[in-house]
């Protein structure tokens, strides 16, 4: 028969999707909110995109057919700089090109076969929606939580604006624009983070179903670290006590200077004073904080709480300053820590390295101090897994554990220790100088000082963009929209002209697909503590910590002002997360010049092996092929939509399953979809099959697996059994779908080779045949929609209800052993009650048989016995 065509199926069940699915059957099932993080309006689905949303669209289709109220929407993350850039560049609205993008991109969700709940879409840029973003920052601002303070930031000199540390990485670059960001003294919109820091570490232990590493992550960029703050007296009365940090206050005796970071007050004392420190700060402020430059301060020295010993004071990059908390100092132990060993070697080398701490269980007891010496001088002893040195008077022999608490307890007698809790991360910085975001709803009066709008004047719309202004803050340019007056006391007034950071838009969109058309609150308290917290969260993980991050902090301060419950009271907005790997693109390298090569430099070639293979045009040679990130420059970029039209929605979704486990990195080789599409075609194709068998052949709705099974109706029932388990397992428990996709697969050649053998009663086979079509349903919707047309034509069934998985069936039959004067003479297959028949009709069935001709008739019986399946008979 002629192949059918995937793609023409594609678009024949496009409708039937964006119109939505059946309703559930089961009301009492609940509801399940599965989401994917939503896109930026580029206007052009890419391939990552097109991942998640098969992996959620998947589940949402599953979820439905087990009778599930499925919560599966879609929106747009719609403020940003792209759209900006759009309308400097091409004088084009930037509100007119958004949504231009999102019909776009609608529309190639539509054609993947994404079935969104679109009555619930909502975009960050529309009035109706920032009017509640800025609602929030009020209630922040009301509870304390956003302030503004001048401080260093980070500025990133391509996108002109200021970055939240969040959105800097390790090598010092943006994460958007991949600039190098500068220092810069501003003074910026904060918002508070800082203080949900012990919630947001304590409550990843309860996020039983989040991947480790991102908890991992997000542990790390919290930073809590339970140590003390230890008084250093200073040898000079003009300046304050030296506080430093510690989380090793049993390294006390082994401490050999102190170092401040370079914006604490005493350095900036005398940094006047002091001309070669000036340039040394100025220097330094250049550097990473992995440098081990130092500068000692002159004529001060600070006293060991401990010892009372006066150690040298240094100021020092790598002393991590403290954005206005805290002035940063540390007690630098060159024997115990990594850093402190590097700046002690740096700056005063050859010096000696003292040590207060000896590994447990090993030789170093037995070497002399020289020896020790020169252990330590190549290497510091940072573990705490020791016992305190024998300079250590009465604490000497001391496990670290026992003797830090002991130190400090003696300390915090003397006023001279405190315990405390310290957290690395810092508070959110969301002042943008950029146009296209929400307006920070703040008016700055001489005399009242930043005023909140009032509530009811919200939103604080954006003004249209008059003109092509490149230079500093657009709106700070729009008189109409910065003058105003003051909320609290009339006088005039000027707005705030910040816009706040994107990804405060999308720290609260979960809960407003629960609620999309509220126009007096953001959402409604019981709908969303009904629904919340997000079921399944599908999305990159490159949001790790930023977005993820964010959002916990938003849920945690809104359930804080009882804008939602949770029973839990932990208040985590994301109970599964799934984060799906990249994808890669197939990569041509030059083995000459190492240069990427596009598509048109490539031909493929047979070779010897009956295969083919690529080559390089020009040359002949073989490139070398690799998988790598998707980029421009290395001509390597799949495009989806291009995948679909060429092999329709169904082969494209389940290619992309198939290829690698969700976690996993997935290598892009359009080539081997031709393994999916061959299987699908079998599908249609045994359908067909099937359905013609027997014209008048009808099962009813409610039709049984009958009991009577012979041994091929076994084989097939039973595989069928174990792969549906398999399958309802990797969707509901693991989230596996690549494995579901092989699985499929091995159904379908089951029924398909009981088909030929012609052993399977025509009602089994369509009885499996339904249940293979209901389950590939979630995968491959228009393949499963158009098998069951076909079988819906002449039956009635329920094509959306997910197939209970049976017990495996147990054959109804036995075989016997006939034995005969002692020796086994046939066997013979029975039902299992066969012996229930009695003696007679046993010995009576057994003689008509062939073999019984032979072997029993016309014989005297001496001794008949019948037990464990064995028929014995003594003639
Ligand atoms: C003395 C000491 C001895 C330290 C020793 C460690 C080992 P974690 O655990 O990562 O939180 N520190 C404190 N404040 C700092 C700052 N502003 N910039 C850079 N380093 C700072 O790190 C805590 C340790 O980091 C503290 O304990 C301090 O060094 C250093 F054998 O004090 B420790
Ligand atoms: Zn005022």
């Amino acid at each position: 028969p002629a192949l059918q065509n995937l793609i023409a199926i594609g678009k024949k069940w496009k409708q039937k999707t964006n119109g939505g699915l059946p309703k559930p059957d089961d009301p009492n099932k609940g509801s399940k909110y599965i989401l994917c993080q939503f896109p930026y309006p580029s206007g052009k689905l890419h391939i990552g995109h097109l991942r998640v949303y098969v992996i959620s669209d998947s589940l949402n289709r599953f979820y439905k057919q087990r009778g599930y109220n499925v919560i599966h929407p879609m929106g747009w993350d719609a403020f940003g700089l792209p759209a900006e850039n759009a309308a400097i560049e091409k004088g084009i609205n930037p509100a007119i090109w958004t949504k231009d993008n999102i019909s776009k991109m609608k529309q190639q969700m539509e054609n993947m076969l994404a079935n969104f709940d679109w009555d619930r879409e909502i975009a960050t840029c529309d009035p109706e929606y920032y009017k509640f973003t800025q609602w929030i920052f009020l209630k922040l601002f009301e509870n304390g939580l956003a302030y503004r303070k001048e401080a260093e930031i980070n500025w990133d000199p391509i996108d002109k604006t200021v970055l939240a540390n969040e959105q800097v990485d390790s090598q010092g670059r943006s994460w958007r624009s991949g600039a190098i960001v500068e220092k810069k003294q501003l003074k910026q919109w904060f918002l508070g983070i800082t203080k949900f820091a012990p919630k947001l570490k304590r409550h990843l232990s309860k996020l039983k179903d989040w991947p480790s590493n991102v908890k991992q992550m997000q542990k790390n960029w919290i930073g809590e670290s339970a140590g003390a703050e230890l008084k250093f007296k200073s040898t000079d009365s003009n300046f304050a006590d030296l506080v430093v940090f510690t989380t090793r206050p049993e390294t006390l005796f082994a401490v050999q200077y102190v170092a401040l970071a370079l914006d604490h007050p005493i350095v900036q004392q005398f940094s006047k004073t002091v001309a070669d420190l000036k340039e040394f700060i100025n220097k330094s402020d250049q550097l990473s904080n992995d440098t081990k430059e130092g500068f000692l301060l002159p004529n001060i020295k600070a006293v060991n709480p401990l010892t009372k010993e006066q150690i040298p004071v240094f100021t020092a990059p790598y002393v991590i300053s403290s954005y206005g908390s805290a002035p940063s100092a540390v007690m630098g132990c060159p024997g115990h820590d990594t850093r402190d060993f590097e700046f002690w070697k740096q700056n005063c080398p050859g010096k000696h390295i003292k040590t207060c701490i000896t590994p447990f269980f090993d030789n170093l007891s037995e070497l002399s101090d020289k020896e020790k010496q020169k252990i330590i001088e190549t290497v510091p002893f940072t573990s705490t897994n020791g016992v305190l040195s024998k300079e250590t008077g009465e604490y000497s022999g001391l496990y670290t554990e026992v003797a830090r608490n002991s130190i400090m307890g003696k300390l915090q007698n003397e006023g001279l220790s405190k315990n405390i809790v310290r957290y690395k991360i810092r508070d959110w910085l969301i002042s943008r100088q950029r146009y296209w975001g929400t307006p920070i709803p703040i008016v700055h009066c001489n005399s009242c000082g930043p005023v909140p709008v009032p509530e009811s004047d919200l939103p604080i719309k954006l003004p249209e963009l008059k003109g092509v202004n490149t230079k500093g803050n657009p709106l700070s340019t729009i008189d109409e929209f910065v003058n105003v007056a003051c909320p609290s006391c009339g006088s005039p007034a000027k707005r705030e002209t910040d816009t706040m950071d994107t990804f405060i838009d999308s720290s609260w969109y979960y809960f407003r697909f629960l609620d999309p058309k509220n126009t007096s609150k953001p959402f409604d308290r019981d709908i969303v503590s009904k629904h919340m917290p997000v079921d399944i969260y599908i999305g990159g993980v490159e949001h790790a910590i930023l977005h993820l991050l964010y959002s916990r902090f938003i849920a945690k301060f809104l359930g804080s002002i009882n804008a939602w419950d949770d029973p839990t009271g932990i208040f985590e907005p994301f109970k599964k997360l799934v984060t799906q790997g990249m994808v890669q693109g197939k990569t041509y390298v030059d083995p000459d010049t190492g240069r990427f090569l596009k598509p048109d430099e490539l031909k493929s070639v047979k070779n010897s092996t009956d295969g083919h293979q690529v080559i390089i045009k020009c040359s002949g040679k073989t490139p070398v092929i690799s998988y790598e990130k998707m980029s421009k420059s290395k001509h390597n970029g799949a495009d989806p939509n291009e995948c679909i039209s060429k092999h329709g929605p169904d082969a494209t979704r389940a290619h992309i399953l198939f290829q690698s486990p969700i976690a996993d990195a997935l290598n892009w080789d359009e080539s081997k979809i031709v393994g999916i599409e061959r299987w699908l075609q079998k599908v249609l194709l045994l359908t067909k099959n099937i359905l013609d068998l027997e014209e008048s052949m009808a099962i009813t709705k409610d039709y049984k697996t009958p009991n009577d099974l012979n041994d091929a109706e076994l084989k097939l029932h039973n595989g069928f059994q174990r792969l549906l388990k398999s399958i309802t397992e990797s969707y509901e428990v693991y989230i596996s779908l690549n494995t579901v996709i092989s699985d499929y697969m091995k159904l379908t050649n089951s029924l398909e080779t009981a088909l030929k053998k012609g052993e399977v009663r025509s009602e089994i086979l369509v009885q499996n045949l339904q249940k293979l079509i209901s389950v590939i349903y979630p995968a491959v919707p228009s393949v499963s929609e158009e098998a069951a047309e076909m079988i819906s034509s002449k039956m009635e069934w329920n094509q959306y209800q997910w197939p209970a998985v049976e017990r495996i069936t147990e054959s109804q039959f036995t075989k016997f052993q006939i034995v005969v004067n002692g020796r086994v003479k046939f066997m013979y297959t029975a039902d299992k009650d066969f012996f229930k028949l009695g003696k007679d009709t046993v010995i009576e069935t057994l003689i008509k048989l062939p073999e019984g001709r032979k072997y029993l008739m016309n014989k005297k019986i001496k001794k008949f016995v019948m037990k464990n399946n064995v028929v014995s008979f003594l003639f």
